[in-house]
């Protein structure tokens, strides 16, 4: 039987996959044993590709309202269309008319990497919206400020590091996030074989802490208080040893001076973690040869989400972790910008602006998923009236998706880029709907820059284009093109100027392996059969490997670039050269985390975390029915001791109650979440009309996020607080089922 090799875009993990073809389908895959990276690891979502692949709902071409109605449509009409309505509204009311959002699975193609940026620079609009302030902000905010640059981000050396301590995340599930990883599971079983430990700090016993030597139940949103005494009995203790690092940090003294009213026993009722255990923590991370501090979403999308994510590489740096092996590193991709020598940047500046409505500040360009709704709905000058949405499902993975659902059916024009007509989707005026994965090059421009291992690996489509079918990447192009009054012109352009804008500056540095060259003769050396192939070949080449799309093509399996490796003081992009470890922006939010220590936990108080399952993948992977079901549901998981308080029944139902809205929701009572939380998923909700999901509609669940109003929010990073927020929950009698 025919195989192809396809990189799995459904996690973060990366995995490269096996793939069999019959005839024009995808009817299997398997993990590539070969691959340098994943070595044959797969998940049940990976083993899933084909029928996520070729789900009968997929759209297989473009749609445009007539009549009031979503209708199948050529691309031409599609673009047309766009073009002819978005120019007039940009006329007329300016650039910020039109409000662009870019969801998770940008990250997991090669037409989200490219062209958004591109998208960005045409539409010269300032309400830009994105995944990243409903998950991974503050750890770009916290990295920003340290290292001068928000995508400097330290990843846990899982291969080599003695001990680990994880917070807010369940790679076991999610097989790993802000860390890729292929077989995360396996990494930490060989980090316990060789004799490593791992601890895990979580509000619920997972299948990650159940694989623990220790498991800490911390009381969800204190995570930033815990860390803060960690840091506090570092000092304490005289338990610092920065090592060679010493020299390239500055404000050490001043950290201390930060952190001393964070005494374990100051925190220990709010993080419900006893003062003791807390010294053990700290003192365990000092004691190990190599350690590494790791947070993901639990203590991310939580009210003191970037002051916790500072405070994570904090303890890294105050142990000597960080940029050694075993310990906390950075990456060097093989697609990044060739090293410019090491020196002083221009730093990280936050709020340049700050949004129309409620006075957020901007976060690298970007405004807080949590305000699009009102930057829609609120009349004046700069309001968004048209908004171009691409790979994105905010209506369920965001706060408050019923406002936002009304705030898009009053859009003067919507587009979309995406496969499914979703809860989102669904109010648009055009859908652009691209191949499935099969159909599709792959390279994996963020996550090579986030892997626990240098390596680089590249996959051309498994199979053709059908007919009538169009690359993503060209979907993105035309629409650049559309927007910007070029609607017409052919999308090779948009590569063509991209390679143009790119050479002429590296040209002129003198780190660049182009430096002195004529662009021309350069571009003209590029390989690739498809623009987007080229400018890969051309961000190779100016890369720090010196590589070529030819090479990566030689080795269809992977290229092993090594073990991560010391990058500091290179990395470093600050004003001063070195780390800043108390950065204004942090110093100034710190006494709202003071003031949480005198805030006495309520014992009665119920607070809800998500949680994930490994066969799930956000709000869109329910659709395909060998992922649906089974132990993959949308249940409230309630400790015993609470469902007795409350009343609930395990298999009864809950109403559900939180600031922005109730839920009735089936009851699982489990010791598998501590007293006093409530867990339930996010993603589901799939019960809104007008949408075609046959599979995930017939079990749709509810959206965790109706809970939220959006106020809640980490301030700094504009973050969405998913995470450890008050409901109220209380029986339902079985006969409303
Ligand atoms: N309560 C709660 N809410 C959460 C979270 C949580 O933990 N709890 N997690 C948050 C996190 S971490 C994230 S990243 C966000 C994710 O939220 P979003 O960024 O909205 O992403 P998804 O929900 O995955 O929706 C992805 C959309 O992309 C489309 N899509 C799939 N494949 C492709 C493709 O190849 N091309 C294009 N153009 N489109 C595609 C899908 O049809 C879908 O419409 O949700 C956040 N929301
Ligand atoms: N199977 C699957 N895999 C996925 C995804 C998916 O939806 N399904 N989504 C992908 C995406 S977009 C992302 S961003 C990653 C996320 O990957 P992870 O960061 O691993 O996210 P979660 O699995 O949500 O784990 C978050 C954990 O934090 C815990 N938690 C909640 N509140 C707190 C708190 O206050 N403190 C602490 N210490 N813990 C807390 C929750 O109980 C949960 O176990 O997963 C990716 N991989
Ligand atoms: S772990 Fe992630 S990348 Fe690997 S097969 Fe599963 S979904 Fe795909
Ligand atoms: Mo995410």
């Amino acid at each position: 039987m025919p195989t192809a090799l396809r990189i799995c875009p459904l996690c973060e993990a990366t995995c490269g996959l096996t793939l069999t073809i019959e005839g024009s389908r995808v009817t299997g895959a398997r993990g590539d044993r070969e691959d340098v990276f994943s070595q044959g690891f797969i998940c049940p979502k990976g083993a899933a590709l084909p029928e996520v692949d070729a789900d009968p709902d997929r759209l297989r071409g473009p749609l445009v309202r007539k009549d009031g109605r979503l209708q199948e449509a050529t691309w031409e009409e599609a673009f047309d269309t766009i073009a002819a309505r978005i120019r007039p509204l940009i006329e007329e009311y300016g650039p910020d008319a039109v409000g662009i959002v870019l969801g998770n699975p940008n990250v997991h193609t090669m037409a989200g990497a490219l062209y958004p940026p591109l998208l960005i620079g045409a539409l010269r609009t300032r309400n830009l919206f994105t995944a990243s302030t409903i998950d991974q902000m503050p750890k770009h905010v916290s990295s920003g400020l340290l290292f001068g640059d928000p995508f400097a981000i330290p990843v846990p050396d899982l291969d080599r590091t003695d001990h680990l301590l994880i917070l807010g995340a369940n790679p076991l599930d999610s097989n790993g996030s802000l860390c890729t990883a292929p077989d995360f599971p396996g990494r930490l079983k060989a980090l316990r074989r060789r004799g490593g430990t791992l601890t895990v700090v979580d509000p619920r016993r997972t299948r990650t802490a159940r694989l623990a030597d220790r498991h800490v139940a911390i009381r969800p949103g204190a995570d930033a208080l815990l860390l803060a005494a960690l840091v506090h009995t570092l000092f304490e203790e005289d338990l610092t040893d920065l090592g060679p690092l010493a020299a390239q940090v500055e404000g050490v003294e001043e950290v201390r001076e930060a952190v001393r009213d964070f005494r374990p026993e100051a925190v220990a009722e709010a993080c419900d973690v006893d003062a003791e255990t807390i010294r053990v923590l700290a003192r365990e991370l000092a004691a190990a040869p190599t350690a590494a501090v790791y947070g993901r979403m639990g203590s991310s999308t939580v009210a003191h989400g970037t002051l916790g994510n500072w405070l994570v590489d904090v303890l890294n740096i105050l142990t000597g972790n960080l940029d050694r092996a075993g310990g906390a590193l950075f990456p060097l991709s093989a697609t990044a910008p060739a090293p410019r020598p090491a020196g002083p940047g221009r730093g990280f500046v936050l709020g340049r602006r700050h949004s129309r409505v409620s006075h957020h500040p901007e976060v690298k360009g970007e405004l807080p998923m949590v305000a699009l709704a009102e930057e829609i709905e609120t009349p004046g000058e700069g309001r968004v009236r048209a908004l171009v949405t691409v790979a994105s499902n905010p209506v369920l993975s965001a706060p408050d998706g019923k406002r936002l659902d009304a705030a898009l059916g009053s859009l003067d024009l919507m587009v979309a880029v995406d496969p499914y007509l979703n809860e989102t989707t669904r109010h648009a005026d055009v859908v652009l709907a691209p191949p499935p994965p099969s159909r599709s090059a792959h390279f994996d421009f963020a996550f090579n820059a986030l892997a626990v291992r240098d390596q680089v690996r590249y996959t051309p489509p498994a199979l053709p284009l059908e007919a009538d079918r169009m690359d993503e990447c060209e979907i993105h192009a035309r629409l650049i093109l559309a927007v910007s009054g070029m609607h017409g012109a052919p999308p090779s352009a948009v590569d063509q100027l991209a390679i143009d804008t790119t050479l002429a500056k590296a040209v002129t540095q003198e780190h660049s392996p182009a430096y002195g060259a004529d662009p021309a003769e350069f571009a003209a050396g590029l390989t690739g059969e498809t623009g987007p192939e080229r400018r890969l070949d051309l961000m190779l080449r100016l890369g720090p490997y010196g590589l070529t799309l030819d090479a990566l093509r030689a080795h269809p399996h992977g290229i092993d670039l090594g073990p991560l490796k010391p990058r500091l003081p290179q990395v470093l992009k600050t004003r001063s050269g070195r780390i800043e470890l108390f950065p204004a922006p942090l110093a100034a939010d710190l006494p709202r985390l003071r003031a949480a220590l005198d805030e006495t936990p309520d014992s009665g108080t119920v607070r809800l975390v998500g949680r994930r399952h490994l066969r799930s993948n956000n709000s869109w992977l329910h659709n395909t029915p060998v992922l649906n079901g089974g132990s993959n549901r949308c249940t409230l998981q309630v400790h015993p001791d609470d469902a007795a308080r409350l009343r609930l029944a395990d298999g009864g139902l809950a109403r559900i109650k939180g600031e922005g809205g109730e839920l009735e929701v089936p009851v699982e009572v489990t010791d598998g979440v501590r007293p006093g939380v409530v867990s339930l998923p996010h993603g589901w909700g799939h019960d809104r009309s007008g949408t075609r999901l046959a599979v995930a509609s017939a079990r749709p669940g509810v959206n965790v996020n109706q809970l939220l109003d959006g106020s809640r929010l980490d301030p700094l990073s504009g973050t969405a607080v998913l995470n450890g927020f008050p409901v109220e929950v209380s029986p339902l009698p079985l006969t409303q089922s």
